[in-house]
């Protein structure tokens, strides 16, 4: 058979090189047409942060092993250590989009009863694990810029100007101009919105104690559970509380990895 074998199969080989940690950055594909007519509130819906969160859950449950997920607007970051499939890339990407294109169709059915396909795309960054930090913490500036745009995209809106001339005005405001601009015609301080909305929603696991009996000797014995973590008061990961945060739970699973 001519196409027997792996020869054809080129890109099956590339992987990520052993023992690299690495993000993998999900995107939802045509989530503004998407959230548009699934109606989902502007500029934030909980619901639809509950359906990406949820959806990310979907990857803690398969085996895949990630470290931890840090998800904001339509976009979902999955940290590995040990990468699944053996580090090759058309897997780890095919299989992490699929499982979330999937996950989010159910649950958009089952909290709405609306039928859509919907995708996400993927992408895979290596990254040294003293960079990982960085990296969170340039994902949530973008969180935050995301924040500041949308709320003030949305007031103009509301205000009758057109999506051409809302997306210029706002080129040439500078940050404090829009939080104004957001308090005067709406009297939100964008400071003070709910903190998923400014800062993103993290996923990882926590460890905790669970008391249990020895059954031969009756004695009450300590054991070390973990139990999946959804984080929607995160601290800036840049601050000293956040690195804190993460840094501990990057810790604790490399010492069950044992690396
Ligand atoms: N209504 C609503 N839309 C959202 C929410 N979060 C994200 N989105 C939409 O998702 C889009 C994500 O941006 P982007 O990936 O650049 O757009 P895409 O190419 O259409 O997926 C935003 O432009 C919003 O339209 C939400 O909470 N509510
Ligand atoms: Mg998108």
């Amino acid at each position: 058979m001519f196409f027997k074998g792996s020869r054809y199969e080129i890109f099956s080989e590339i992987r990520i090189p052993y023992n690299v940690p690495f993000f993998v950055r999900c995107d939802g594909r045509n989530f503004h047409r998407l959230t548009n007519e699934v109606k989902f509130k502007k500029p934030y819906d909980k619901e639809f942060a509950e359906i990406m969160v949820n959806s990310a859950k979907t990857l803690f449950k398969n085996n895949l092993n990630p470290i931890l997920a840090y998800i904001f607007s339509d976009e979902i970051n999955i940290l590995f250590f040990d990468a699944p499939f053996n580090g090759r890339i058309e897997k780890i990407d095919s299989v992490v989009a699929s499982l979330l294109s999937s996950a989010f169709s159910l649950e958009l059915y089952l909290r709405r009863k609306i039928v859509k396909t919907i995708s996400f795309d993927a992408r895979i960054i290596p990254i040294p694990e003293k960079r990982i930090l960085e990296y969170l913490a340039w994902r949530q500036l973008e969180c935050w810029r995301n924040h500041i745009n949308s709320y003030a995209f949305y007031t103009l809106i509301e205000k009758g100007v057109s999506r051409e001339d809302a997306a210029k005005l706002l080129k040439g405001l500078k940050s404090a101009e829009l939080h104004d601009l957001v308090f005067r015609e709406k009297g939100i301080n964008l400071a003070k919105t709910p903190t998923w909305q400014r800062r993103g929603i993290l996923l990882y696991f926590e460890e905790y104690l669970k008391e249990g009996v020895n059954k031969l000797t009756g004695e009450k014995v300590l054991t070390v559970r973990r139990k999946l973590v959804e984080n929607w008061e995160l601290p800036i990961f840049n601050s000293p509380e956040g690195k804190n945060m993460l840094l501990k739970i990057i810790k604790d699973r490399r010492s069950r990895v044992g690396t």
